[in-house]
């Protein structure tokens, strides 16, 4: 019955051809709100990609930045250090300066990004679990980087923290984004606990939201929830459970890639106050088993515009506006964690018409995805000796 509803839904939206072969659904209960909405017909890039280990022996490696000699900024997660990478891979000590990350389980230093005006005020952005009294909780700040010598951070302060404090050492969201207006959009998780779940949706918390703020941490006035009273002014959008994901397309619209519980990661389009459902409604449930949503559709609340059921575990996500993958120009890559593969979404009038599960031979668990300044991809792997990856054509 299930196969027949998805074969009929498939050619009314006009697509032709199987999905991507994974299992079967966690959820087989919950059927998408239209077609395409997930298992998109599988697609396959003309040729494989040349992949080439750039550097290795990152302890679980979270971001990459490019500075403008190309060289790379990469995080490291769980230890807390920052390296400056050449484009051979040779690497710097860790750069000094940086704060004190609580780098227990899911938690530590996460993305960095550099500030618009970079080659004048040598800014640098970053996210980290914060220890706190009383826990924990994420925080975003700044800090001029200098290189020559032994690289270092000065003039580090705290430009956003997330509030409420709780203790929780899972899922803080931690991706930065800075948009064309020198905005700055925050992803925040939901902790995954009760306390933070119930949050979520909760415009008095940060938690399960992304934010927008100016690089010096004030408000923009033009943010949704200014005037609301008991919101909090920095929040964009709610209803998130842990979007680790994020990128700008070429219009400058906002997508995300979402950790969702099992069978339900989700690909969201993001606008301005809108509530993406976390945990009214999605398509996944428990890892027990149990029950979450008692519906996937609700008033009020948005669509994902792509669900994964069985899950990828999304990590990071890049559209891809390069010249040396001219096949690959607007569409979505999201690395997967246990899917062990590099996704790629074509994507045609705001819907996903195609999916392509790339580097599954190498069985790793892909942590980044970004476009570098020579149109090739990026990665890191999310391992103990984690490496860094570069995707040239095949
Ligand atoms: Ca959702």
């Amino acid at each position: 019955m299930r196969t027949f509803l998805v074969a009929t839904a498939l050619a009314a939206a006009g697509a032709a051809g199987a999905p991507v072969r994974t299992g079967p659904p966690n959820v087989p209960e919950f059927q998408p709100a239209f077609p395409g909405q997930t298992r998109a017909p599988e697609v396959r890039s003309a040729r494989p990609p040349r992949v080439t280990e750039i550097a290795s022996g990152f302890d679980r490696p979270w971001a990459i930045a490019f500075l403008p000699d190309r060289r790379m900024l990469v995080t490291e997660k769980p230890t807390g250090r920052l390296y400056v990478v050449g484009l051979e891979g040779e690497k710097s000590p860790p750069v000094s300066g940086l704060p004190e990350v609580d780098g227990r389980d899911q938690g530590g230093l996460l993305d960095v990004a550099l500030d618009a005006d970079y080659p004048r005020n040598g800014l640098v952005y970053f996210t980290y679990y914060e220890p706190r009294k009383g826990g924990n909780g994420l925080a975003v700040a700044r800090g001029r980087l200098v290189v020559p010598g032994r690289p270092r951070l000065e003039n580090v302060e705290v430009i956003f923290r997330m509030m409420p404090t709780l203790d929780s050492t899972k899922h803080a969201g931690g991706r930065l984004v800075f948009a064309p207006d020198g905005s700055l959009f925050v992803t925040l998780g939901e902790r995954s606990i009760l306390e933070g779940r119930r949050q979520a949706r909760d415009l008095g918390s940060h938690l399960g939201k992304i934010v927008r703020i100016r690089p010096d941490g004030s408000v923009p006035e033009d943010n949704p929830f200014t005037r609301r009273s008991g919101a909090r002014p920095e929040i964009w959008s709610s209803g998130h459970r842990n979007v680790l994901g994020a990128a700008l397309d070429a219009q400058g619209r906002l997508w995300v890639a979402e950790m969702g519980p099992r069978g339900g990661d989700e690909l969201n389009l993001v606008e301005l106050g809108k509530d993406y459902g976390w945990p009214t409604i999605g398509y996944g449930e428990e890892y027990s088993g149990q029950r979450i949503h008692a519906s996937t559709q609700g008033p009020g609340m948005e669509q994902p515009v792509y669900y994964w059921d069985p899950v990828i575990s999304p990590s990071a996500l890049a559209i891809y506006s390069g010249d040396l993958f001219p096949e690959w120009k607007g569409d979505l890559f999201v690395g997967g964690l246990s899917s062990r593969a590099l996704v790629r979404l074509v994507v045609k009038d705001g819907r996903v018409v195609g999916e392509e599960r790339l580097l599954t031979d190498r069985g790793e668990r892909i942590r980044e995805v970004v476009q570098g300044p020579d149109g090739a991809l990026y990665l890191l792997t999310d391992e103990r000796n984690g490496k860094l990856l570069r995707l040239a054509p095949g």
